[in-house]
């Protein structure tokens, strides 16, 4: 195990393991809902929700914002250089631990400092990968996915794969490889983009089709590269409609999709969403899952939410129980997330900045979740919108509207048949009944 800089296990102090107490516990350091042994339907709590911890919001970030400064204390201040990246190992791996999460995930720039070169750079890496990797051989914690940071940078400022400056475009793809044989090393299940500069301002300086064509050229010599080095894990992209950029490529689901069917990459990739992301774009949550699910690309879940009021990412632990329920439902008649997870793509606000509000926010998080598939476990048990559904939809499982599912109706005779049936009849969508249920449902499961 790597130099221990202070005494491991005691960067969270006094918090101990937290377990799961019942609904009816006070212990603010105890799960209410999350059983991770409890058995839903043919899984554990633990199989279904594969919970991960985020490592730029937990161990990376600290506060700051675009008014004021830092405001997070943490144990691991007082560090700088390598010698931080080493105790956040250390204390990462304590908390992952101390709330018996399964994942974990980051960008490369997360776990080790840039040095003054690529290749120190990645020397710099590969010291806390072994670092890690020796912490994961003794405990029960896997890497979800691991990420290239291609935003942070000032090298970025006109975007990675999608850059007028193909000097830049090379430095990515650099980074991406090492990324690459990071996550084969680490095992990772899953390897991700997110486009954080991968868009434009504006179109007056901006060749769009090049751009975009790039960008499918980038991914797949990414995917080529995966296979020359014998990394089997799921490719992930992120939706983002917007921030950094104005025009994020990726801006939701259906356009993500397009792009990879566009560009022959649907075969290898499938969306990684998150629910910031999508209320950003104008869309629910479960919305952004649905699609995703119907075109059989619903890969992973990062797991957040934003704040109505507010126009930005936020990235708040998930609470909200409508949220967490209809994307579990989703996730559920998904079959679930394969070798996905629910990441927690989440920092405490900026008042939040006490060590146990780390460990508050996460129990939220879990606890929000862990309600949210109970309840929508009972609701597909009960085939409470299923039937709905199905009758609604009746019309099309017999006459004309067999004959329009089955192929065998065209212009013709659809006309025939409208001009012989002078008395159409809709029936009410019932869509209020259908809520008061949501809510009998979420609040007596
Ligand atoms: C940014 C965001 C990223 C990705 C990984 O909004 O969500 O943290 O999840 O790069
Ligand atoms: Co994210």
């Amino acid at each position: 195990m790597g130099q221990s800089y202070t005494n491991v296990g005691t960067y969270f102090g006094s918090v101990n393991k937290v377990f799961y107490e019942g609904k009816d516990s006070n212990n603010p350091l105890a799960f209410k809902y999350y059983n991770p042994e409890e058995i839903i339907g043919n899984k554990t709590m633990k199989e279904h929700l594969r919970f991960s911890v985020a490592y730029w919001h937990t161990f990376t970030a600290d506060g700051t914002d675009p008014f004021g400064a830092a405001t997070m204390q943490r144990s691991w201040d007082k560090y700088q250089g390598m010698d931080l990246a080493k105790v956040r190992v250390e204390a990462a791996f304590e908390l992952f631990e101390k709330l018996g999460v399964p994942f974990f995930a980051f960008h490369d720039r997360d776990i080790a400092p840039e040095g003054n070169t690529l290749k120190e750079t990645n020397e710099n890496l590969n010291v806390i990968i072994a670092m890690i990797k020796e912490y994961m051989k003794t405990s029960n914690v896997k890497l979800l996915w691991n990420t290239a940071n291609m935003f942070t940078h000032p090298r970025f400022v006109h975007g990675a794969a999608t850059s007028c400056n193909a000097d830049v475009f090379a430095y990515a793809a650099a980074q991406v490889k090492k990324g690459l044989e990071t996550a084969k090393e680490l095992g990772a299940e899953n390897y991700v983009f997110w486009g954080g500069r991968e868009g434009y301002e504006t179109l007056l300086n901006t060749n769009l089709k090049l751009e975009l064509d790039n960008l499918a050229r980038f991914m797949h010599m990414a995917v080529d590269y995966a296979k020359e080095i014998g990394f089997t894990g799921q490719f992930l992209i992120e939706p983002k409609p917007k921030e950094p950029t104005t025009h994020q490529y990726d801006t939701d689901a259906a356009t993500t999709i397009a792009f990879l069917k566009q560009y022959n990459l649907d075969k290898y990739f499938k969306l990684n969403l998150e629910a910031n992301h999508a209320t950003l774009a104008g869309h629910t949550f479960d919305h952004e899952l649905r699609v995703a699910r119907v075109h059989g690309l619903l890969g992973s879940v990062d797991a957040n939410q934003g704040d109505p009021l507010l126009g930005w990412d936020t990235d708040e632990f998930p609470t909200d129980l409508y949220s967490t329920t209809l994307a579990m439902y989703e996730i559920l008649q998904n079959g679930g997330l394969g070798c996905g997870g629910l990441n927690f793509d989440a920092k405490v606000r900026r008042g939040s900045f006490e060590l146990e509000d780390l460990v508050y926010s996460h129990v939220a998080g879990m606890d929000a979740f862990a309600r949210g598939l109970k309840v929508a476990h009972k609701l597909i048990e009960d085939r409470v919108f299923e039937d709905v559904i199905a009758e609604r939809y009746h019309s099309f499982t017999e006459g004309i509207g067999l004959d329009i599912v089955e192929g065998r109706a065209n212009f013709h005779t659809l006309e025939q048949y409208a001009l012989n049936n002078n008395s159409i009849q809709n029936k009410s969508g019932r869509q209020e009944r259908l809520k008061a249920i949501l809510n009998q449902y979420i609040l007596e499961v």
